[in-house]
């Protein structure tokens, strides 16, 4: 026989269309057969035989419509044509491969005998059938389940016991650990542990021991056990009591020596817990006379099924197009690659129904379904085990679902209760007209959101929260409840520590107290608590001339003038110059109030009429000009800042500023807060001050709020709970008399409620801690905080770089101008009396005539 290549280069098919491919009805169809005599060595002959010979009898009894032609060929380095429609190998992995990607690209049909241990051809496009051994399908079936993707490991630990042989568990290794493309499940790192024990003493508790070292890595890790049946049970209890089981784990058990019956199964299920991931790989073989399993009865099956959808495919075909014209045909006719899924679909069916060859080789898959089972309702609906697929030689793993579906799908849609409050911004519930109630706020984004990726659905049971609500919620608007426990209600801790619900979507304070009863998720949200305080005040500036010195330096000032000119006048007087040179010691500075005018002047830069002749008060006042230098320079430059910078009261901003004014200012604490609570068992002196100095009854709210803007009053509460506040004020007053401390002081905690042995508050943990990550948290809540608005501006001095002097500022200097008219006005009326009673006087005392 010639190759398949040299054969069709003669010219032995022909068509009469290049690029089209041939019908069925004008052409016959052609089988490759390409049998690999160096692979195959010994069993050549007789795999030959059996080919040859079975091609025969399709050829003369089993085809009815259709015509076949065969070409043979016994190696594989080869080319194939695409005239060719259908391939049949036998040949070893690789080759089986290769030979596949040039059939593919030509959308030729592939029937494979392959080499076991061998990832399976795309199913969809081929069919094969691994020349497998009985009682050594594990690495091939480990393969197949890699192909259908049914799990995703990174690493793995491999279990074993004296049952796998030595040869074959590197056999089972290199079908978990081999990388090749044509797989879409990458390869897996494998930790091998052997249990050498058991078989020699029934020593049991060296496993324990050994499986308790992965106790510290084992989060995530994925472990195979391949062991006898009781074993298995006895390996499963170990390590669900050595907490190797959260959910994150997967086990995946290989019993190869027993069935798995209703006993067993019943034993397994009572051995596990909620959140364990469990799946069982089980030999369901049956070993009977009838079975029949050798090749040759797979390769006459195969070629008979093939004839059968070939006679089928043709028929059809002929059928058709003898309805419809020539032209309409073409348009119509399948092409090459509808014919091949026909032909596999076809096979397949026919297999399924009428296969007989490898019927008592199959192995099950089964996988606990335990998620969610105890939050279930009805209560505590019971684990089973769910066949998730099956294993065949001839069609390989047939998967319905992944090997563990609770992985990948979480809790697969199930359905909880969740016990919920009213209480904005947390929980918003909302009742509509028909009855419905709607749940938003933050615990409920939050909850959607871990719903969505956990795949479970909720109901919700709303506990009526009326009696907790204070009486005067109303200032705080309908955005926010004054309701303030900060312990879990009983009613609440009863529901979820029975199981009835799932978890509280409910926000608390994470307290010690709290921790005792309930377990809690990592933070939702951290809640600071602030003053309220009033709004700092601009004070008048009316003094603002006098502010650039002190009280004491304007004393020191005025007293300076006041002394500097009777000294003046000393020196002036004392000194003998006026005498040497005969001045006349009347007028100038020979009178005190000369002096201190003349001392005034200067003061203000106004040089004076005289000045004196000697040395030693020229010296005097020299000094003085020196001193009046100093003074107006620091007086002009203190003027300037004291005009740019507003001058504003200092409110109390801090609490150790609030304890140091303890006696003008008073405070009042939110009552039953967590901070009041924390406080008042402190035993800081500082928060015992805090505690017993405020007000325990601040009565009405109006009231309160009307002392804190008059600067009277403090309130310490909640950061978010004060920007109500604030907002309210706002709005009904349209004012911002009221402002937030600068410091923010206690974090209070606030975290979702679960179950204390709930196992998956670490899944959901890392839920919360990825959406804190991308800030959707963050974003939700301010959705649900007070709009800013003016009020909102930082403390920070707007107008520090552009403050235009105005009246304001300069009224002072105004009201020392009209103070000094005024006062020159009584001075002129004074002077004007004294000099009209001087004159009257004279008149009235009787002058001695002089003449
Ligand atoms: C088609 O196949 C039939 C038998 O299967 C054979 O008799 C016939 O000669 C073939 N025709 C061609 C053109 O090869
Ligand atoms: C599976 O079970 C059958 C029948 O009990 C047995 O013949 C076969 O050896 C088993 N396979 C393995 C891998 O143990
Ligand atoms: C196992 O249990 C199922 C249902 O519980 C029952 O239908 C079946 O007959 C039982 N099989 C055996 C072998 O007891
Ligand atoms: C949720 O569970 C259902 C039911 O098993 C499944 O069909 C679906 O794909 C799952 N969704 C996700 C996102 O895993
Ligand atoms: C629940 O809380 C207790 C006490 O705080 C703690 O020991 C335990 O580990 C927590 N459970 C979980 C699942 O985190
Ligand atoms: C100062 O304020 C005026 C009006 O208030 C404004 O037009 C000007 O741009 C401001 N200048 C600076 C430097 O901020
Ligand atoms: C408990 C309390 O503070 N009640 C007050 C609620 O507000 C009204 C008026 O707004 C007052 O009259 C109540 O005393």
């Amino acid at each position: 026989m010639l190759p398949v290549q040299f054969l069709i280069g003669l010219g032995f098919v022909n068509f009469a269309y290049c690029n089209s491919f041939p019908s069925l009805l004008t052409v016959n169809a052609t089988l490759a057969v390409i049998i690999d005599k160096e692979y195959l060595g010994d069993n050549y002959e007789f795999i030959k035989t059996i080919i040859e010979d079975r091609i025969n009898i399709v050829k003369q009894q089993k085809l009815k419509t259709a015509g076949l032609n065969v070409v043979y060929s016994y190696w594989t380095n080869i080319y194939i044509k695409k005239e060719i429609s259908v391939i049949l190998t036998v040949a070893s992995c690789k080759d089986t491969w290769r030979l596949h990607k040039m059939a593919d690209a030509e959308n030729i049909l592939h029937l494979a005998i392959c080499e076991t241990d061998c990832p399976r051809l795309p199913v969809d496009k081929a069919f094969t059938i691994p020349m497998t051994v009985r009682g050594e399908e594990l690495p091939q079936i480990i393969f197949d389940l890699r192909s259908r993707k049914a799990y995703d490991w990174k690493s793995v630990i491999l279990l074993y016991d004296d049952s796998l042989g030595r040869d074959f568990t590197t056999r089972v290794l290199s079908s978990l650990t081999v990388d090749t493309t044509e797989l879409s499940t990458g390869s897996t790192s494998v930790s091998l542990i052997k249990l050498d024990d058991y078989n020699t003493g029934l020593d049991k508790s060296s496993i324990k021991s050994t499986l308790s070292t992965f106790t510290s890595q084992i989060s995530r890790s994925s472990f195979i056990v391949i062991v006898s049946m009781d074993l298995a049970t006895y390996i499963l209890q170990a390590a669900q009591s050595l907490e190797l089981m959260d959910i994150a784990s997967q086990w995946l058990y290989v019993v190869s020596d027993y069935k798995l019956d209703n006993d067993t199964t019943s034993e397994i299920l009572s051995n596990l817990k909620e959140g364990n991931n469990v799946a069982f790989l089980n030999n369901a073989s049956t070993s009977s006379t009838s079975c029949k399993e050798s090749l040759d009865c797979h390769i006459e099956e195969l070629l008979y099924s093939f004839a059968r959808a070939l006679d089928a495919a043709t028929l059809e075909e002929l059928e058709l197009s003898s309805q419809v014209s020539d032209e309409e045909w073409d348009a119509i006719r399948p092409t090459k690659s509808e014919r091949r899924t026909y032909l596999l679909n076809s096979i397949k069916i026919d297999l399924t129904k009428n296969g007989i060859c490898g019927s008592c080789l199959t192995w099950e898959i089964w996988t606990a379904d335990t998620w969610g089972k105890e939050f279930s309702f009805p209560p505590h609906d019971k684990f089973k085990l769910i066949k998730v697929g099956f294993w065949k030689l001839s069609s390989g793993a047939t998967m319905n679902n992944v090997l563990f579906p609770h992985v990948v799908h979480g809790f697969m849609g199930k359905s909880f209760s969740l016990v919920t409050l009213h209480n904005p911004p947390w929980q918003i519930i909302e009742t509509n007209d028909r009855g419905g109630i709607k749940c938003t706020g933050l615990v409920f984004d939050i909850i959607n959101e871990l719903a969505a990726s956990l795949n479970f659905t909720y109901t919700l049971i709303v506990l009526n929260g009326e009696k907790n609500e204070k009486k005067n919620s109303s200032y705080y608007g309908k955005d926010i409840s004054y309701r303030m426990i900060y312990s879990v209600p009983d009613g609440v801790v009863r529901m979820i520590r029975s199981k009835q619900v799932f978890m509280a979507a409910f926000a608390y304070t994470i307290t010690d107290e709290n921790k005792a009863v309930v377990n809690f998720t990592i933070p939702i949200t951290t809640q600071p608590y602030t003053l309220l305080t009033a709004t700092p005040k601009e004070l008048s500036r009316a003094l603002l001339f006098i502010s650039p010195f002190t009280f004491n330096t304007w004393l020191c000032l005025l007293a300076a003038i006041g002394t500097m000119g009777p000294i003046l006048y000393c020196i002036h007087k004392i000194s003998p110059v006026n005498a040497y040179h005969g001045i006349s010691a009347r007028g100038g500075l020979s009178s005190i109030s000369n002096c201190t005018w003349y001392i005034y002047g200067a003061l203000l830069q106004q040089g004076g009429l005289y000045l004196p002749y000697a040395d030693s008060a020229r010296l005097l006042i020299g000094s003085w000009w020196l001193v009046v230098l100093v003074i107006s320079t620091t007086y002009c430059g203190n003027l300037v800042a004291f005009l740019t910078f507003p001058n504003n009261d200092k409110p109390v901003t801090t609490i150790d500023e609030l304890l140091n004014q303890r006696d003008t200012v008073t405070w009042s604490i939110a009552p039953s807060t967590y901070y009041e609570y924390e406080i008042k068992i402190s035993n800081e002196p500082k928060y015992q001050a805090l505690y017993h100095g405020s007000l325990q009854n601040v009565g009405n709210m109006d009231k309160m709020l009307t002392n804190i803007e008059l600067g009277k009053h403090v309130h310490i509460d909640w950061k978010l709970r004060l920007q109500y506040i604030m907002k309210r004020r706002f709005s009904l007053k349209g004012t911002c008399s009221l402002s937030l401390g600068t410091q923010d002081f206690f974090d209070e905690r606030l975290g979702l409620v679960v179950s204390p042995d709930n196992p998956y508050l670490k899944r959901i943990n890392r839920e919360i801690k990825r959406l804190h990550q991308v800030g959707l948290i963050e974003k939700w809540l301010k959705d649900y905080l007070p709009k800013r608005d003016k009020c909102f501006k930082t403390r920070s001095n707007s107008n520090v770089n552009n403050h235009t002097v105005n009246l304001d500022d300069m009224q002072g200097c105004f009201f020392v101008l009209f103070f000094g008219c005024f006062i020159s006005l009584l001075l002129i009326c004074g002077e004007r009396f004294y000099h009209k009673y001087q004159i009257k006087r004279e008149r009235n005392i009787v002058q001695p005539f002089v003449s």
